[in-house]
């Protein structure tokens, strides 16, 4: 494996200049932004203010004012031309992903796939905002649905997924006939430059979008609360901790405004006795320790049934052993750097009181500390948990893999549910009785529920979101461009006479 030196800041002002962003927008302002691959700082943000916050939400309705006009397909073809700057663009985006959130280059690129594919998939949508026809009591009447765009989207994004989930929100939203406003995470503003000069390129191609249909908001949490408590964002659709969803949900439920929150995972895996262990070991570490556990779908909990217990417990120890960490850039490197010491320190902490409750720890110490003095990097830590202790409960958002042993399904069943998080889940088995338990009511309580495939790198297609503390919103595919629009039930009256419903009669 190389280990040529890297200058992370040098490379990214040159990806930045590729992607169209000024400097000015990224130096000498007074947002840090260190990359963590070697902790070097690759950017010093000018922060928006409340009052230019206010502004740009203001810009934003009024673009949405003409925007809901403009029909549907029409607006498909800004999101089509925004999927094609995405695919000529794919590769310094992607690798700006990388330097700037610290997952592996196959990573990033496949972050930016997934732009492109939520915008083919918009583009598709924009033809299909169908409501229904329904029949009517009432003779000479017609009564049907019809489904309208909804205002300003106010999108708050976490690192892990800098540009993507922004993508799934925004390219919906787009269709749907509303204006996005962004506050991308403070750990990683660049990509979210790049992506709105990207967009800012499409919409010059459009010709005619209505200025500031696309804002960004650049800064901490002041300027995410000015975009929750604004009256003119009818939908805020939230991805972070359960910690800022349980502030961001009241406030915007004090408004009535609707949330669409995707929060904390603490996602499992039952392996049974039929189970193909070659499958399970590889789609076990893609999902625990793929993006150094800092997915929101990662595998964080596995529950093994005794009869193969000692056989894939072995083979994921040596895995575990042998797994390529190092610079995300360098080809080979499968485990990047965490985000920061903050998450280095959690992990800690969380291994701590794994410890203290009976858990055997392999790895989790950092490694790579002379190369990168201001960067974290670990060994990920597969623990083995004599049961489901409180700590197991928690979303740690790093490769922390507790494994537990179980006998019977109907109770590794009943333990995978038993947290307060809600996102998603997997089985292997080659059983169609236990498979089909565990997709079945009373098997796994997560919005995303697979066999014989980890819990993590769900296709956009799908509806994406979770249960309980995971906050209950449904982003991506299926139906989840709803939350976008507003439905109106309609109902004509195309004859002489007035019927009236459930046969009131209320003759003057
Ligand atoms: C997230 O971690 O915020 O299923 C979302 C996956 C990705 C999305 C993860 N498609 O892992």
């Amino acid at each position: 494996m190389s280990t040529a030196p890297i200058n992370t800041a040098h490379e990214v002002s040159s990806l930045l200049a590729q992607l169209g962003v000024d400097r000015g927008a990224y130096e000498g302002g007074t947002l840090t932004v260190r990359s963590p691959i070697d902790g070097a700082v690759i950017g010093q943000l000018k922060e928006t203010t409340p009052a230019e916050a206010t502004a740009a939400i203001g810009r934003a309705h009024d673009a949405f004012l003409a925007w809901r006009e403009v029909p549907a397909p029409r607006r498909g073809e800004l999101v089509r031309l925004f999927g094609e700057e995405l695919r000529a663009h794919k590769e310094p985006l992607g690798r700006l992903v990388t330097l700037e959130a610290g997952k592996i280059v196959q990573e990033g690129l496949g972050e930016v796939q997934e732009m492109i594919d939520i915008c083919d998939y918009a583009v598709g949508l924009s033809r299909q905002l169908y409501g229904l026809t329904i029949a009517t009591e009432r003779p000479g009447h017609v009564m049907r649905e019809t489904w309208h765009p909804l205002g300003v989207v106010g999108i708050i994004s976490a690192f892990n997924f800098p540009v993507a989930v922004w993508s799934w929100n925004a390219a919906l939203a787009f269709v749907c006939g509303d204006a996005c406003v962004w506050k991308p995470s403070e750990k990683t503003p660049l990509t979210a430059l790049a992506t709105q000069a990207l967009f800012e390129k499409a919409a010059a191609k459009f010709g005619g979008v209505p200025a500031g249909l696309s804002a960004l908001l650049i800064g901490e949490r002041p300027i995410g609360e000015a975009l929750v408590d604004d009256v003119r964002v009818p939908l805020v659709s939230a991805t972070g901790s359960t910690r800022m969803g349980r502030e961001v949900g009241p406030r915007l439920a004090k408004r009535f405004a609707r949330a669409l929150l995707e929060l904390g995972g603490n996602n499992g895996m039952i392996v049974a006795p039929s189970a193909d262990l070659d499958l399970a070991v590889r789609a076990i570490l893609f999902a625990a320790v793929g993006t150094a556990g800092q997915r929101c779908t990662s595998l964080r909990r596995l529950f093994v049934h005794d009869s193969v217990y000692d056989a894939l417990v072995g083979r994921l120890k040596r895995a575990y052993g042998s797994v390529p960490i190092g610079s995300p850039l360098e080809a080979g490197t499968l485990v990047g750097p965490l985000i920061d010491g903050a998450a280095f320190d959690m992990m800690q902490k969380s291994l701590g009181a794994a410890r203290e409750a009976g858990g055997q720890v392999q790895g989790g110490e950092r490694v790579l500390a002379e190369r990168f003095p201001e960067a974290f990097y670990v060994r990920p830590a597969l623990v083995e948990m004599p049961a489901q202790a409180e700590v197991v409960c928690h979303e740690t958002f790093a490769p922390i893999l507790y494994v537990l042993r179980y006998q019977d399904l109907a109770e590794a069943i009943r333990l995978h549910n038993a947290v307060p998080q809600g996102l998603s889940s997997s089985i292997f088995t080659t059983d169609l009785r236990e498979a089909e338990t565990f997709l079945s009511a009373a098997g796994s309580d997560c919005g995303i529920v697979n066999v014989n495939i980890g819990p993590s790198g769900a296709e956009i297609g799908g509806a994406f979101g979770g249960e309980k503390e995971t906050g209950g919103g449904r982003e991506s595919g299926s139906d989840s461009w709803r939350a976008y629009m507003r439905r109106a039930t309609n109902t004509v009256n195309y004859s002489r006479a007035l019927p009236l419903a459930q046969g009131i009669k209320f003759e003057v």
